[in-house]
């Protein structure tokens, strides 16, 4: 397990100590806070410790409106999905705009593991080992012009093959965006795999966005355009409840959502024994990414 957390950092300054120690003192800090010091489990775990969830955990509990609203409705629904050809528009202020092959991008890409924590918005966890390449790697591909400022994704949409877009839950297609900054970020991956196979349709195949230290929201699936540009994007969140869902959306504890705390959060799998965790600040990577914040209120850029 600490094998695969390093690799989470591949591009970070894994191999100082002290970024160990005072990852284990904020997380231990974390759970004493709460008074979950001396229970044992996940709750107080340093991120080398991670377990990860089941592969039927990770890929029969989804959130994939495009397939219905319920948990099981991917599973159930998404097989219809095409997913070969594929291919993603990378476009706006790039070099090299254009129609970029999936096949082609995984010939390009180095694929490796990252064992992330994912905590959705509602305030459940999991602990998913992906495959897939850096974002930054596949930007660098299309070339990005210096006048970029933000990143744009959008879902495939098709009525045909998604029952859930017939219903106005959301303005569809899926949209999400990220600040440049966010995007470059060494562990914002694209994900192309589960536990070393093919990443399942529910999961967003064939190519879907990682943020780890966002909300899960923000980890849009099945990528058909990219775009490069000036002006931070719509997303399909905000566009639906603004008071609620953020364009940041990064996990805070210390930000409630209107309807719910964000303090704790259940994680998946947990059985019968299964507790409230502490949510931490940046789901856990404040080392990794906090100066991506450092200056801003987040509780106005929430
Ligand atoms: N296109 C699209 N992407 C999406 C969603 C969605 O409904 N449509 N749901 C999001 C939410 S709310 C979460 S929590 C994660 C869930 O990812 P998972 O099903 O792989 O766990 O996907 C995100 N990406
Ligand atoms: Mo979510």
């Amino acid at each position: 397990m600490a094998m695969r957390w390093k690799n989470t950092l591949k591009d970070c300054d894994v191999t100082d100590e002290t970024l160990f120690l005072n990852r284990r003192q904020i997380i231990g800090g974390a759970a004493a806070g709460l008074g979950l010091g001396a229970i044992g489990g996940v709750a107080h775990a340093a991120p080398e410790d991670l377990e990860p969830n089941a592969y039927e955990d990770i890929t029969r509990y989804n959130n994939y409106y495009e397939f219905g609203t319920g948990k099981d409705d991917p599973v159930n629904n998404a097989g219809a999905l095409t997913t070969n050809p594929w291919s993603v528009k990378i476009v706006g202020l790039v070099d090299r705009p254009g129609d970029y092959a999936f096949e082609d991008i995984m010939k390009a890409m180095t694929i490796e593991e990252r064992l992330y924590r994912l905590r959705c918005v509602e305030a459940w966890s999991m602990v998913v080992p992906w495959n897939g390449f850096e974002l930054a790697d596949l930007l660098a591909m299309a070339g990005v012009q210096s006048s970029a400022k933000y990143v744009a994704f959008e879902t495939a949409y098709r009525p045909d093959e998604m029952p859930g877009v017939r219903y106005p839950v959301l303005d569809w297609p899926y949209v999400e965006g990220l600040r440049l900054d966010e995007a470059m970020n060494p562990l914002t991956i694209m994900a192309t795999g589960i536990y070393g196979k093919d990443i399942p349709n529910q999961n967003g195949a064939p190519l879907r966005l990682v943020v780890p230290w966002k909300y899960g929201f923000k980890s849009i699936k099945s990528i058909v355009r990219i775009t490069l540009t000036d002006t931070q994007p719509p997303t399909s969140w905000n566009k639906s409840n603004a008071r609620e869902y953020g364009f940041y959306a990064n996990v805070n504890p210390q930000v409630d959502h209107p309807r719910w705390s964000q303090a704790s959060e259940r994680l998946i799998g947990g059985g019968l024994f299964s507790k409230r965790h502490p949510t931490l600040m940046l789901n856990g990577y404040e080392e990794e990414v906090g100066d991506l914040y450092a200056g801003m209120d987040l509780t106005k850029n929430f």
